[in-house]
């Protein structure tokens, strides 16, 4: 590794799921890092790994603002509380250790055994985290009982791959973008929520403008859509007839790939019926749309040598997610799009270690290595190697985000335990999931954050040692795992939540399954777990990830370093019981909440550049702020007209749930009839503005994941200024 001081470490940005390498640079008398915080805490700087094969040196204003959030705001210690209406008092975590077994054990007393106990954990993780925290509630507690937020962020493509392609699994890397001909971008605004990506297909396009065409799919003109060649800005939840208007034309054109079709997938017949009626008119009118666009899409896509599509958020958070996935990969199938240099459907993910969540098993439906908790041969083996008799793994699946805080509010829950998420955010119908909190016997919070909001809802507050103060891996969305070290010494009492997770597990009475030294221990135990799975990775370890660099899997025991397959599904055969990839065919429902008379408008939800989700961490960035002061709604000019808003002034946005305040951008950007706030403002921060308290639960069926992405709503100049939520 030249040009490297031994005491510069290397690791994965703990951003966004792009998951760029990051050269971090100690505070030196002389050097660039000789900055500390007020309270005397040095800051480390970071800038791009040239060496990391997933971005090679490049980063966005987050990654190179990371060192400025590592110790500023932190919790130091653990505190308790008996009562939402008392104040914290800080307790050792000996006492922290005893309340959880006392009350974990009482709960596993009544009738409902472990099913009262919960936990929602985060792709923020570690994959460490991520796996202990698998054995000791699915393996040593029997309940299936923990989900993610990923639940809000990737279920739906988790669950669209496996229904077409046989698993989850991306099948795509980032070279990709680099081969592609046609860039399809669908529900994603690349440019501010995955950068670096961004920046490399813009790069190319630069180059050579006419070997790759970007089509962009969004109700709002973003920086994505700017770059775009073609802008189709549709209806919101529209997307899925558009897809099968695509599939309807591409089939009529005879742009399909005959062989790829007969050797490769199963059910295409039931998918040309529906197309079928799918035609150009009426998707045009479904979605919005001027015809001549579609039809320019689908001659874009049948006469280009290789389509890439990339999505993410405006196509998972629909009630129809799994769906619109499937309505995506259809197109690939149709056009044997897949497998090949510049080709297929991928998935970016939100999260820096949402991928290694999904190989860990952190979904409520999920085991480690990609196995599911309903299929006995998958419990039997995990059962195995975790060391716990037969029969340990309950076969049902857990509650789901959102079932947990149903189940608060019926009174089911003893103990609900949040680990690395700020829920009281990032969940939708705000006001409805305090209430359900307000109720709950015993609310854990493992933070690192001293004030987040969810931190205000909880008895027991955990410090947690995050990312540069503990060591393990992350998988970013390319399938490549990096090793992160722990650069930095931990702040206060904080520990690695796979380190307490691990504790509680001794301290219940499994000693041998828990009897862990290190976070490479952990991660051994997890690798060979994955030994013939499709996401194999059993033949890396946190030795060889530090001294060869970042690995793609598959990575099999006895891999040589650097030959990790860059792409999955290379011979046209899937992991399906036929071998075949199957075509799904859906109908479209569109939006679960319409506009209606009274909510004439839908209200969408999503992302600024230069902020992280809750702001636990980009809050505290001087120059993220200025960036971006306060949280804007964007409407229309004729909307704005209509309602009587206007530029620069204060609106009340009300829907069926809540109302909140914000100020009026008025742009052309946005579709009319549909307006726009970031998700970023919770009740801590200033201005306040709980764009979630408008949204509402209702989840694809499949996926379970809500419909995030939109909510009807109704807007009108505020009468005052605003006054922030109160505090709880
Ligand atoms: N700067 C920044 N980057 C991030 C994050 C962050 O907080 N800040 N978070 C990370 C995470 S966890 C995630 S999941 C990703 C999210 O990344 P993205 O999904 O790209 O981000 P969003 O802004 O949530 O939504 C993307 C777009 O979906 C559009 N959209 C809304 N409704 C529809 C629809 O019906 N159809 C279509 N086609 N589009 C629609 C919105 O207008 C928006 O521009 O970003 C990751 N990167
Ligand atoms: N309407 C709407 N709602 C959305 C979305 C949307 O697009 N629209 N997006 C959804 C999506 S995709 C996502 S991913 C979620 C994100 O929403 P959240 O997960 O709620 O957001 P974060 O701010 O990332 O919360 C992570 C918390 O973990 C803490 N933390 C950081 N590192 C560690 C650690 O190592 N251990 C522990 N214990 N804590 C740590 C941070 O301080 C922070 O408070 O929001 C979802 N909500
Ligand atoms: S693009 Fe994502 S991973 Fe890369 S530096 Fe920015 S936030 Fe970090
Ligand atoms: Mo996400």
């Amino acid at each position: 590794m030249p040009e490297t001081t031994r005491a510069n470490a290397r690791s994965q940005c703990p951003y966004c799921g792009v998951g760029c390498g990051l050269e971090l640079l100690p505070p030196s008398p002389s050097g660039p890092g000789a900055r500390c915080d007020a309270d005397g805490t040095p800051i480390w700087t970071a800038r791009g790994d040239r060496h990391h094969p997933s971005s090679l040196g490049q980063v966005c204003i987050k990654g190179a603002t990371v060192g400025e959030t590592l110790s500023r705001g932190r919790l130091r210690q653990p505190l308790h509380r008996s009562s939402l209406q008392e104040e914290f008092r800080p307790i050792s975590w000996e006492t922290a250790f005893a309340l959880l077994v006392e009350r974990i054990n009482a709960s596993r007393q009544t009738r409902r055994g472990s099913g009262g106990i919960a936990m929602y954990g985060s792709g923020q993780f570690h994959t460490e985290d991520y796996y202990v925290a698998q054995k000791l509630f699915k393996g040593a507690l029997g309940t299936n009982n923990f989900d993610a937020n990923s639940r809000l962020c990737m279920s739906s493509a988790v669950a669209g791959y496996a229904r077409s392609l046989g698993s989850d699994g991306p099948p795509c890397c980032y070279d990709d973008l680099d081969h592609c001909h046609l860039a399809f971008l669908i529900g994603t605004n690349t440019a501010e929520c995955h950068p670096v990506l961004f920046q490399r297909l813009l790069k190319r396009k630069r180059r050579h403008p006419d070997s790759v065409t970007i089509v962009v799919v969004d109700p709002r003109a973003t920086d994505t859509s700017k770059a775009a060649d073609l802008h189709l800005a549709i209806a919101p939840g529209t997307d899925l007839a558009l897809l099968h208007g695509l599939g309807h034309l591409l089939l009529r054109n005879g742009d399909t790939d005959p062989a790829f079709l007969d050797a490769s997938t199963e059910g295409l017949e039931a998918y040309a019926d529906l197309v079928a009626a799918w035609t150009p008119e009426r998707v045009a009118s479904f979605c919005g749309l001027p015809e001549a666009q579609l039809r320019a899409v689908a001659a874009l896509w049948g006469g280009s040598a290789s389509v890439l599509s990339l999505w993410s958020m405006g196509v998972n958070q629909r009630r129809e997610g799994t769906a619109v996935v499937g309505g995506l990969i259809n197109l690939h199938l149709l056009t044997g799009q897949i497998g090949r240099p510049g080709a297929g459907p991928f998935s970016l993910t939100g999260q820096p270690n949402a991928m290694g969540g999904r190989e860990a098993g952190g979904l409520s439906h999920l085991l480690p290595g990609y196995r599911q908790v309903s299929d006995g041969g998958h419990r039997a083996e995990v059962e195995a190697a975790w060391r716990f008799p037969p029969g340990s793994i309950a076969p049902e699946p857990g509650l789901t985000a959102w079932q947990q805080i149903e189940a608060i509010e019926a009174g089911d829950l003893d103990l609900w335990w949040v680990a690395a998420t700020n829920p009281l955010v990032s969940l939708p119908n705000l006001e409805r999931v305090k209430r359900a909190l307000e109720r709950c016997p015993l609310v854990v919070v493992s933070e690192s954050a001293a004030d987040s909001e969810s931190c205000h809802y909880a008895h027991l507050l955990l410090p947690a040692a995050p990312w540069s103060e503990k060591a393990g891996v992350m998988t970013n969305s390319e399938r490549r795992i990096t090793y992160c070290p722990a650069y930095r010494p931990r702040t206060g009492e904080s520990r690695p939540d796979w380190e307490v997770f691990a504790e509680l597990g001794r301290r219940l009475g499994f000693v041998e399954q828990f009897r862990y030294r290190s976070s490479a221990e952990v991660f051994a135990e997890f690798a060979a777990l994955t030994a013939g799975r499709v996401c194999d990775l059993s033949g890396l370890s946190h030795d060889l990830l530090e001294r060869e660099g970042p690995q793609q899997w598959p990575f099999p025991l006895g891999s040589a370093p650097g030959s990790g397959s860059r792409r999955l599904h290379t011979e046209g055969r899937f992991p399906t019981p036929s071998g075949r990839a199957r075509f799904v065919a859906e109908q479209p429902l569109g939006l679960a909440e319409p506009p209606c008379a009274a909510y004439p408008l839908v209200l969408t939800v999503g992302r600024y550049l230069g902020h992280w989700h809750t702001m636990t961490r980009t809050g505290h960035v001087e120059r993220l702020r200025t960036l971006h002061p306060e949280p804007l709604l964007e409407i229309h000019p004729r909307d704005a007209e209509r309602f009587g808003l206007r530029e620069g002034e204060l609106a009340t946005i009300r829907s069926r749930r809540h109302a909140v305040t914000a100020r009026v951008e008025v742009s052309e950007r946005i579709r009319v009839g549909t307006v726009f706030l970031p998700m970023h403002w919770g009740f801590r921060q200033e201005p306040a503005c709980e764009a979630n308290a408008l949204m509402h639960e209702q989840a694809c069926p499949i996926s379970q994941q809500p419909e995030l992405k939109a909510s009807a709503v109704a807007v009108a100049p505020a009468a005052a200024e605003p006054q922030p939520s109160s505090w709880a």
